[in-house]
């Protein structure tokens, strides 16, 4: 069984360019500012913080119109995913657990890519209102927020930006297990009943209760519990009324107990690898307390998957 070491690091990624609005690229800052680095330390781990794009603004550069593989800022999402693909990769190397802070889910190409680089085994829980499974032959929007599950499979690779050629395509469909799906695309639907992958949606939850969701979740993705777990983590998961400062915001959501509870699960089995925590935008609450709300939620969910709430 894998044995946390207790070394993290913590990798900021500070973008929005997959998606058209401002703020959650002011994630980390905010998340960082609440105290999360002391935090995950009281809990005993050690931690570095880790800054792959430097001082560079990756989000000035972005446009809201589709080039012609139908997405937006492909060139850009590709560079700054390759920067944390490779901090990601470096960290896990080194025996620490990368704690990956958002910024918008399209880094999930980076931290899925290199986990799976690190160890070929790694499995993927996604915990979402969306399906981020879109390639760029079925995206409606462009917005690469919504792709990243593909392009690590490479589903429909031939619809690909060339610019995406450096992310490995290695994740399998029996890999995947979502939890908290609600708002999902017609083309996704699709891609995820060809595929055959393990999607546990807000009626699934209702229905079998949180606990029984996470486990029948791991049972389909690791079977034995002898695979590492990558745990990427958005934040619109959660019930808006708990999680308001989002950017695609879908009522109906998990509570922020069960919201928690699904990190303490996976703390629990001992084969958290890896967790990313994504899609918290300071900008969109309406006023402090949201936004407060918000954050502290992000770092919640950091601080149960570290093992908080195990005695
Ligand atoms: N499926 C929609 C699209 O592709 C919306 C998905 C993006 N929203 C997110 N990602 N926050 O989880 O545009
Ligand atoms: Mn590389
Ligand atoms: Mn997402
Ligand atoms: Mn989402």
């Amino acid at each position: 069984k894998f044995v946390p070491n207790k070394n993290a690091s913590i990798i900021l990624a500070p973008f929005s360019g997959g998606q058209p609005k401002n703020g959650v690229e002011l994630g980390p800052e905010y998340i960082m500012e609440a105290g999360f680095k002391q935090q995950v330390e009281e809990l005993g781990w050690n931690t570095e913080v880790v800054e792959p794009l430097g001082k560079t603004n990756y989000n000035d550069l972005q446009s809201d119109i589709k080039d012609k593989f139908g997405v937006k800022n492909a060139e850009v999402v590709s560079s700054v995913c390759h920067k944390i693909h490779d901090a990601v990769k470096d960290a896990a190397q080194d025996g620490r657990l990368p704690v990956t802070i958002g910024g918008d889910h399209s880094i999930g190409t980076a931290t899925v890519s290199g986990m799976l680089e690190h160890n070929p085994n790694t499995c993927v829980l996604w915990i979402d209102a969306h399906a981020d499974i879109n390639s760029p032959a079925t995206t409606d929007s462009g917005n690469l927020h919504g792709c990243p599950m593909s392009f690590v499979m490479g589903i429909h690779k031939e619809s690909y930006p060339p610019c995406f050629d450096w992310v490995p395509q290695n994740l399998k469909p029996s890999k995947i297990a979502y939890i908290g799906l609600r708002d999902v695309d017609k083309g996704e639907k699709q891609i995820l009943k060809e595929y055959d992958i393990a999607a546990f949606s807000m009626y699934h939850v209702d229905k079998y209760g949180i606990g029984k969701v996470v486990e029948m979740a791991l049972d389909k993705i690791n079977p034995k519990r002898d695979c590492p777990i990558h745990l990427s983590y958005d934040v619109d998961a959660i019930d808006p009324s708990f999680v308001p400062a989002t950017g695609t915001r879908v009522q109906g959501g998990l509570t922020l107990r069960e919201g928690l509870f699904i990190a303490e699960d996976v703390a629990a089995t001992g084969l958290l690898s890896s967790v990313d925590i994504v899609e918290t935008n300071p900008l969109l609450g309406e006023h402090e307390n949201h936004v407060l709300d918000t954050v502290s939620a992000a770092c919640a969910i950091g601080r149960c998957a570290l093992g908080e709430s195990l005695l």
